[in-house]
């Protein structure tokens, strides 16, 4: 290992020149939340015991060894990769990582089937995010709180009703918000000719829900939106559109949007939205992703876009108004690397915008000056920043650079390949 310390203080140096102070942003970027999803370690499988696979148009691909197969197998891997993971951190998990002894029906879910959950998580300092699960079920097939059928929107009313109450538990137990996303997978593989009534009822029925828990305390409510998912390929009642009227039309202070970075257009990117959504909303929830040609929940890269999104957050001053969780799931490889990869990546991400001279180049904007802006942003693609991540890693003893990585192979050999 090289002089980490040493290099620290030369790259001090390079951004105390800019008017940029390294140990602040340490600090800002270390108390910066990330919400870890839990769903990476199984394939989004979850415990409920039933058959049935994953639907609702989402995919993982690959069969790499050694996936959780049950709760104390996922929160053992998330422990491990937790240690490569700096920061402060949350756990993410979705209404179907449920702990009972029979099968519980999505209606009949209560906070005692996450206890376990909620007490590893107070061991461990650390907050609980939580999502109602609308798709993996038979009741699914035909919609879910969009559906025609009234039964069927009942049932699904009465998980994101119960998932709230849930979501309320694990914030007393915590003593941290817990966010919560909805997600609907509800959609058409052909053209439907009424493009209307599913929203009219994915409208009424997220009304329901929060009408009937509208005493819940300590729980903000994402509704995430959707391009299209497979078979679902010409219609999303969840769309854009869709989810942006509901949030803004509610203009409550708990329920906000939740930008997925796959869920859009190829070209389209979540970087250049977030501007606007905050022209009129306070909060924002991130879904990091990386689509690849489409919504496939590669392993969160250290790409353009991932940077562009922590940059934007942090020129818009709206990084701690931002609720930042990974939604990833990759088969194919080693799941405590994807999940230390990814998260790591999210992190480098955020700790990189902290290190832009931002009010030197909004200064530059202010005054005109459009080739000092873009000569101070590009010059800064080169400047020293990897110094002051192998420093943050070493300070939080999460390993500098590939430290982590012969962890993961000796984890692999005695843990994961004897399941
Ligand atoms: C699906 C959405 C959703 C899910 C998780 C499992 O496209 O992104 O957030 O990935 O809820
Ligand atoms: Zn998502």
């Amino acid at each position: 290992m090289y002089d980490v310390k040493k290099g620290y203080e030369v790259a001090k140096e390079f951004y105390a020149r800019y008017g940029i102070d390294t140990d602040k942003m340490l600090e800002i970027c270390d108390s910066t939340p990330l919400s870890i999803h839990c769903w990476q370690g199984d394939d989004v499988n979850g415990f409920e015991k039933k058959e049935g696979g994953l639907t609702g148009g989402i995919q993982t691909t690959g069969n790499y060894m050694g996936k959780a197969r049950n709760p104390e197998e996922l929160r053992a891997d998330l422990d491990f990769a937790m240690k490569y993971i700096p920061g402060e951190k949350k756990i993410n998990i979705h209404a179907s990582y449920l702990e009972a002894d029979t099968f519980v029906d999505r209606n009949e879910i209560e906070p005692k089937h996450f206890e376990n959950w909620a007490n590893w998580a107070v061991s461990r300092g650390i907050g609980i995010d939580f999502n109602p699960t609308y798709f993996s079920h038979p009741k699914s097939n035909n919609g879910t709180l969009s559906a025609a059928n009234d039964d069927v929107r009942r049932f699904w009313i009465e998980h994101g009703i119960r998932c709230r109450k849930i979501g309320e538990y694990f914030y007393k137990k915590t003593g941290k918000t817990c966010v919560i996303n909805h997600w609907t997978p509800d959609g058409d593989k052909e053209f439907p000719i009424d493009t209307i009534g599913p929203r009219l009822r994915l409208k009424d029925s997220y009304d329901k829900i929060f009408e009937a828990t509208k005493d819940v305390e300590g729980v903000m409510d994402g509704i995430e939106s959707k391009v299209f998912g497979i078979g679902a390929e010409s219609f999303t009642a969840g769309s854009h559109e869709f989810c942006m009227g509901y949030v803004l039309s509610k203009k409550s202070d708990h329920i906000i949007l939740t930008l997925d970075t796959g869920h859009y257009h190829p070209t389209e990117t979540v970087s250049a939205k977030l501007a606007s959504v905050y022209t009129f909303l306070n909060h924002v929830l991130l879904h990091v992703s990386r689509p690849v040609r489409w919504d496939s929940d590669h392993v969160v890269a250290f790409d353009d876009e991932t940077r562009a999104i922590m940059e934007e957050l942090v020129r818009l001053d709206k990084l701690k108004d931002t609720y930042i969780a990974t939604d990833f799931f990759d088969a194919s490889i080693n799941r405590t690397a994807a999940w230390i990869i990814g998260l790591r990546n999210t992190r480098k991400a955020i700790l990189a915008a902290l290190l832009q001279p931002v009010s030197l180049m909004k200064d530059l904007e202010a005054k005109g000056d459009v080739s000092g802006r873009l000569a101070v942003s590009q010059e800064f693609k080169a400047a020293p920043f990897s110094l002051v991540w192998d420093y943050y890693c070493q300070q939080q003893d999460a390993g500098v650079g590939l430290e982590w990585l012969e962890d993961v192979r000796t984890y692999e050999k005695d843990v994961l390949s004897k399941r």
